[in-house]
């Protein structure tokens, strides 16, 4: 028995029944696992590896013995119990928004800057969804050709705002349909036959008319990519797509690259899929990646507005690579 004590923080949510699921299939080494989720959970079980585990109530008592602890319980919640995980003596790979900026704290996408994992003191955090697929198809470029300049537009689905967003999109599609009134709830518009510019649902927009998960990408794409210089600009949209992240990329470099120089680069690069056959009608969808693993990166071709700029479509999987994945995968080098 050499395998880890395991907690997932936030284990009933769509994020940590990933987590769990990914875990299994990749076969980490866990010696035993706590399924840790509010005081609301308490009593249930959830499945892990053939076995019905209990949920017990997170609290700064949890992690006695945890060797890791992935967390996915919000910001406020790993504000408040990832200190104390660490100071158990667990490694922490947090998904929540929480640490992520922290100049102590590594922000980490393993395709991308592995070697930050290591400068770690309790907690890692790993970034947010849109960032994570972008970045891992800008770095083998950024190397390549020096990216001065990206220019992207989300197009994002619902499981990232949690199970209730699902339920809203589904059972507001069908009400419509029958011609019932359905008011909005999670979203503050109709999400279903619709598309709404302003992520998170909840989040006020800043002062410079820029939504939270718009300056995230601008911010963690520095950190991650370890070069300030990269400018960005974001429009994060909510789109009625129940799994799977899509996104529109403006990249502009330093050195020319042609369309088939970046098709080669990204075909090579590690976590990334070229799917770019127009002749078939083949680029990357959101069905499709969801469920997979990869970034999937498309509809590559030179920017005809500028003398050295492309423009890509990426998706990926919101729920894996933009959440449990990442964290599986840090955890899997923390090893
Ligand atoms: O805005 P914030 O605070 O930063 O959080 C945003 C939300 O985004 C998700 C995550 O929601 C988070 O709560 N999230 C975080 N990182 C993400 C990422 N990278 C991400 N989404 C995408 N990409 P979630 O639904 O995935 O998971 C929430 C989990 O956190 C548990 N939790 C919440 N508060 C907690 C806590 N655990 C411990 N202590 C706390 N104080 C939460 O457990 C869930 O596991 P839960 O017990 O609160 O609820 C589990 C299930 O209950 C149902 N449910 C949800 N909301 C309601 C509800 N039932 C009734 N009423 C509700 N209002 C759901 O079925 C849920 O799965
Ligand atoms: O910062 O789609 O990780 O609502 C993840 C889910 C941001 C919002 C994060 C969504 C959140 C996002």
């Amino acid at each position: 028995m050499n395998g880890k004590v395991v907690a997932v923080a936030g284990a009933t949510g769509v994020v940590g029944r990933q987590m769990l699921l990914t875990l299994e299939a990749r076969n980490f080494p866990v010696s035993k696992i706590k399924m840790l989720a509010s005081a609301r959970l308490k009593g249930r079980t959830l499945p892990f590896k053939g076995e019905e585990i209990p949920v017990e109530v997170l609290g700064e008592d949890s992690f006695e013995g945890v060797d890791i602890a992935l967390f996915s319980a919000g910001g406020s919640t790993s504000t408040t119990y990832a200190p104390a995980a660490a100071r158990a003596g667990a490694v922490v790979v947090d998904n929540s928004s929480a640490w992520r900026m922290d100049p102590e704290v590594p922000l980490v996408v393993p395709e991308v800057n592995p070697e930050a994992i290591k400068r770690h003191k309790g907690i890692i955090a790993n970034p947010n969804c849109s960032t994570i697929q972008m970045v891992v198809v800008l770095k083998p470029i950024h190397d390549a050709a020096r990216i001065k300049r990206v220019v992207v537009s989300t197009y994002q689905a619902v499981s990232g705002a949690g199970s209730a967003a699902i339920n809203e999109l589904r059972e507001q599609t069908r009400a419509l349909l029958d011609e019932q009134p359905y008011p909005p709830k999670v979203f503050p518009h109709q999400i279903a036959f619709n598309c709404i510019p302003q992520i998170p649902q909840s989040g006020a927009f800043g002062d410079n008319g820029y939504t939270s998960e718009e300056m995230k990408m601008v911010n963690e794409t520095k950190k991650i990519m370890g070069d300030a210089s990269i400018a960005v600009t974001a429009t994060t949209v909510r789109v009625p797509v129940i799994i799977g992240h899509s996104e529109s990329v403006n990249i502009e470099t330093a050195k020319k690259l042609t369309a088939a120089e970046a098709r080669a680069l990204l075909a090579a690069a590690p976590g990334v899929i070229v799917e770019d056959d127009l002749d078939h009608q083949r680029y990357p969808l959101a069905v499709n990646a969801a469920g997979k693993y990869d970034t999937f990166v498309g509809r590559i071709r030179e920017d005809i507005s500028h003398p050295s700029a492309l423009d890509l479509w990426i998706v990926s999987d919101n729920l894996l690579k933009g959440a449990a994945l990442n964290a599986v995968q840090i955890a899997e080098h923390l090893l």
